[in-house]
């Protein structure tokens, strides 16, 4: 299982209920139904639907990197829920190849282009905050392996747009031997030809991983702080200076921005609750609600917040401090482990890690990594049983109980290691336990702590925005459960209309969800747009389950990029589907309150 994988569920789906033997269980009575706000789910950004089918045939001309990208260089493409609308088979092929490849919605990407503006997501208080004049300069590192361009470059043209230039030192782009053809060719020109001298394309000649790609790009730096990026970034208004600030301060500070949301599916940016790291006995990364006694003091909301773990992506460190720590273990491949390795180090060697609730940048969430290891390891578990042997002490029996089948596994040579960790002199995993991490769990012999009190910040039910039914024109016929409304998986089809049947009313929220009869939300399958639209669960996460009613009566699914119809309108089956938008009789349909 992935960390991205665990988060989602952490995230979207409460605890995760597989998890529930190492699950971080706060105080009974307090612990919350969802952990986080629904404001966090993807929301739309911006106002009505823009994005007229003239409009998209003319920003295909005169862009050198491929088709779709509208004026990638001018940018600033409104955005709107209808932004994935499926015109053609080139899109669609675009979209299909973009969710194989990347695990997002490629075609919405390369639409955005290289520049967009994302909603201001701090709090209130920080636009009142000011920061030093005498900041340190930055190198920014983005490693990148197979990444779509427009995602990239979008990060790197959000790092030039909205950093101060005496700043940013430099960005350092690692191309961690990626098979793309784009990234092969036209990324080189574009580096050279669009970009300031000050960005730079390092080339790996093998696959690295993003670890020891990291590593070769903090090598090539020469600015005072190192800032690590994903590929697939968006950073916000003054993302850097409240990072920097710290780390002026007090040079073995590590700092975090507040990772905000972009979706996979709609690549709508949205604000991410301010929570901190953690992890669980099976060494994955999890987000725990912030304990009470760290929110407490006179700067409140934007106050930087300690953090056990950080996820691993984003961040800022002194690179001398960087050097001195240890880097990262090179010996471990390619994916998982590092952020928790570092997390641990930083602590126990006399650093501290914190999440900077000012700093925001957005970061693709997908439902699955698109990649996997040169020879198909199992590359977390190899890492993670290095992380163990080093820095875990007595506790790595805490991981061999959840994965016996690992305590014989070979995890290489851990000398250096073990020999760093002597010489940073670095205290005992107990220690950590103890004094950074209070609330983690232990089972065995050790008793445990009390817990701590943790808050939620403000949590939200989505809207209504109308209660009614959903009335098909051309048969007269209304949108129903074909089954029972609370069967999951569950068809939907048209019938005939009952205005005083309640499993044929409709709750429309702001979230752009349908939930029939309070019970499910209608939901598509992302990857496979031919199967046809059912009943699920309502997950909060948008994409799949987000619709909106349009131009010609159509009741557009947001992340499929295609319009609801009615198969065959002359058949009593009444079965729907979703198809390119034409506008025809059989995807008409009304909302009736
Ligand atoms: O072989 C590779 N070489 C690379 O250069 C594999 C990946 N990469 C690049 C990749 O293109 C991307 O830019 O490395 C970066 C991270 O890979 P992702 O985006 O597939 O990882 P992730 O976002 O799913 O995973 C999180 O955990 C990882 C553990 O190794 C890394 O620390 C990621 O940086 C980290 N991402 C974040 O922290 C962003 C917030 C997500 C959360 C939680
Ligand atoms: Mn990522």
């Amino acid at each position: 299982t992935s960390v991205t994988w665990t988060l989602l569920l952490f995230v979207y789906f409460n605890f995760s209920e597989e998890n529930q033997s190492f699950k971080n269980v706060p105080i009974k009575g307090l612990e919350p139904q969802r952990p986080f706000p629904k404001k966090f789910y993807p929301r739309f950004t911006r106002g009505p639907v823009h994005i007229p089918e003239l409009q998209q045939k003319e920003n295909k001309i005169g862009n050198p990197l491929g088709n779709h990208v509208q004026d990638p260089v001018k940018g600033e493409v409104e955005f709107s829920p209808e932004m994935g609308m499926i015109f053609n088979e080139e899109d669609q092929e675009v979209r299909d190849l973009g969710y194989q490849k990347h695990a997002f919605n490629m075609l919405i990407s390369n639409r955005l282009g290289y520049h967009r503006e994302v909603p201001d997501t701090r709090d209130a208080k920080c636009r009142e905050k000011s920061y030093p004049p005498d900041l340190p300069s930055a190198s920014v590192v983005i490693c990148f392996y197979n990444e779509a361009l427009s995602a990239l470059l979008r990060t790197v043209h959000s790092v030039l747009d909205r950093t101060p230039a005496h700043l940013l030192h430099e960005i350092i782009l690692v191309d961690d031997n990626s098979e793309l053809a784009d990234l092969k060719k036209d990324l080189g020109e574009y580096v050279k030809t669009q970009l300031p001298k000050t960005t730079k394309l390092v080339r790996n000649e093998k696959r690295e991983g993003l670890i020891r790609g990291r590593m070769i790009g903090a090598s090539h730096a020469t600015g005072k702080v190192l800032v690590f990026l994903d590929s697939h970034c968006e950073v916000n208004e003054m993302w850097l200076q409240p990072l920097l600030t710290p780390i002026r301060e007090d040079r073995r500070t590590v700092v975090c921005p507040v990772i905000d949301i972009i979706s996979a599916d709609t690549l709508t940016y949205s604000s991410s609750p301010v929570v901190r790291g953690g992890f669980n006995w099976g060494l994955h990364f999890k987000w725990d609600l912030v304990p009470l006694s760290e929110l407490e003091g006179p700067e409140g909301a934007t106050a930087p917040i300690k953090s056990p773990t950080m996820a691993g992506g984003l961040f800022a460190m002194d690179r001398e401090y960087f050097n001195e720590l240890g880097q990262y273990d090179s010996g471990m491949d390619i994916w998982g482990g590092e952020n928790l390795e570092i997390s641990f180090r930083i602590w126990m060697c006399g650093g501290r890690l914190l999440i900077i609730p000012c700093s925001r940048v957005g970061h693709i969430f997908r439902k699955r990594r698109p990649y996997g290891s040169p020879g198909g390891q199992d590359t977390m578990a190899h890492n993670s049983l290095r992380l163990a042997h080093v820095w875990m002490d007595e506790y790595k029996e805490q991981y061999f109980a959840l994965r016996p089948e690992l305590r014989m596994r070979n995890y290489g040579n851990i000398t250096d290691r073990v020999e760093l960790r002597k010489r940073l002199n670095c205290k005992s995993f107990k220690w950590y336990l103890d004094n950074i991490y209070p609330e983690m769990q232990i089972s065995g012999p050790n008793a445990k702590a009390p817990q701590p009190v943790f808050i939620n910040r403000a949590q939200k039910r989505p809207k209504i925005i109308q209660r009614g039914r959903l009335y098909h024109l051309q048969t007269n016929k209304c949108l129903v459960a074909q089954g029972h409304p609370s069967q999951k998986g569950g068809l939907v089809v048209v019938r005939e209309c009952d205005y005083n049947d309640q499993n044929q009313v409709w709750i429309y929220n702001e979230d752009h969800e349908l939930i029939l009869n309070n019970l499910l939300c209608l939901d598509v399958s992302e990857t496979r747009s031919s199967d046809p639209p059912r009943l699920m669960k309502c997950h909060g996460s948008g994409g799949s389950q987000q619709w909106t009613f349009g131009k010609n009566n159509r009741l557009y699914q947001v992340s499929v990029g295609q319009c609801m119809k009615v198969v065959d309108p002359l058949s009593h089956k009444g079965y729907v589907a979703v198809a390119i938008c034409d506008g025809s009789l059989p995807q008409q349909w009304h909302f009736e309150s």
